[in-house]
């Protein structure tokens, strides 16, 4: 099923012009569709595709984060962090459990993580070289995810839309935990304005980046609107988070690093520079500063682990071997 591929939603299906309707009207209606329900094959790939990614995107958003635990400024900032990261590595859980309902295991969602096949968020391709990026992560990128994150909780898939509620509650947390240690960082020494100035010029535009493709280029939009699995445009969610963190970076003292940034009076929006797609693609592909470092972190934990998933199933086979004896003594 799923080793055709990592595609999107395919209108070439074989499915009856009655059976598309009545799916769509359930879905107009906004029933939520369960795993059990009939699903259009382009539905059904579609979820498998968005969720899997997503569920990377938790489990490799770990590693830039992961990289400070050893080193927060303090037990207090340490306990945070450390609960952060395991956050998202639940999340990452939660959505692989999603994606399972849909007819895909596990092993081959992380055979394609792990072999570099599949996709996971851009963002996580970049490098954290000081503490601000800490900061930074929480406010822009934790920020950039609940936007997206927060219509994803009426999507029109059950388990996907319920696993989002308690990621956003989650979420919106990490994204305190963020501002906050930009809120101290901005208000400290000349030298830690600068860090966190230096943090919000390097994450801001790889944090617009992670709403995805303008929507003239979103291949994907169209039909996942029409199917609620998306509420929003890519470029409708970009914007709302620029307006939603421009004043915060303004409380904060810091300015957002693009000149074209201006407030249009007419839309009650921000309009803002262009952005360098080109990078967005490139990041993508696999050629980002930290893509080889991040599968390489990965596989390595995969084999580094292979020892825990040995015993546990040996352990499970052990068990299952001794039940007859146990039932033979009891009866
Ligand atoms: N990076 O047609 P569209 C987090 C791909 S979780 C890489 O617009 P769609 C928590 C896209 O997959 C962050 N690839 O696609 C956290 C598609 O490729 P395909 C992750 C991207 O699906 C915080 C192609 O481009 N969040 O941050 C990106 O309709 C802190 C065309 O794009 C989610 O996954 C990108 N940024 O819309 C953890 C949320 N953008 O598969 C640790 C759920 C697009 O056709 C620390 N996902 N692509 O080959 C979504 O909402 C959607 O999938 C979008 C993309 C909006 C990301």
């Amino acid at each position: 099923m799923y080793s055709q591929g990592l595609i999107g939603a395919d209108s070439s299906t074989t499915e009856s012009e009655e059976f598309l309707k009545t799916f769509q009207a359930r879905v107009d209606r906004e029933e939520k569709i369960e795993p059990n329900d009939p699903m259009p094959e382009g539905y059904r790939r579609t979820l498998v595709r968005q969720i899997g990614q997503h569920a990377h995107s938790e489990i490799v958003g770990m590693l830039p984060e992961g990289n400070w635990i050893t080193r927060a400024p303090s037990l207090r900032r340490k306990i945070a962090l450390l609960a952060k990261v395991q956050d998202e590595g639940g999340h990452g859980l939660y959505l692989y459990s999603a994606a399972e309902t849909l007819g895909v295991s596990r092993e081959q969602m992380t055979e394609e993580l792990l072999s570099g096949k599949a996709k996971y968020s851009s963002i996580f391709n970049y490098p954290t070289p000081t503490w601000a990026d800490i900061g930074a992560i929480g406010w822009l990128v934790d920020g950039a995810a609940i936007m997206n994150q927060i219509p994803l909780c009426r999507c029109s898939y059950g388990p996907y839309a319920r696993a989002m509620i308690r990621v956003c509650k989650e979420e919106s947390f990490h994204q305190r935990q963020g501002y906050e240690i930009m809120m101290t960082l901005a208000k400290g020494s000349d030298e830690q304005k600068e860090m966190a100035q230096d943090a919000l010029n390097r994450w801001w535009w790889p944090s617009l980046m992670m709403f995805g493709p303008s929507d003239t280029e979103s291949t994907n939009s169209d039909q996942s609107m029409m199917w609620k699995i998306k509420r929003f445009s890519n470029d409708e969610l970009r914007q709302k988070f620029i307006t939603a963190t421009v004043p915060q970076a303004e409380y904060l003292g810091l300015s957002v690093p693009d000149p074209d940034l201006e407030w249009n009076e007419e839309t009650k929006l921000y309009d803002h520079g262009e952005i360098d797609w080109a990078e967005f693609k490139a990041v993508v592909k696999g050629d980002g500063q930290m893509n080889r470092d991040r599968l390489r972190a990965r596989n390595k934990a995969w084999d580094d682990g292979a020892w825990v998933r040995e015993a546990a199933l040996a352990h499970a086979e052990k068990r299952a071997n001794r039940q007859p004896l146990a039932q033979e003594a009891a009866e």
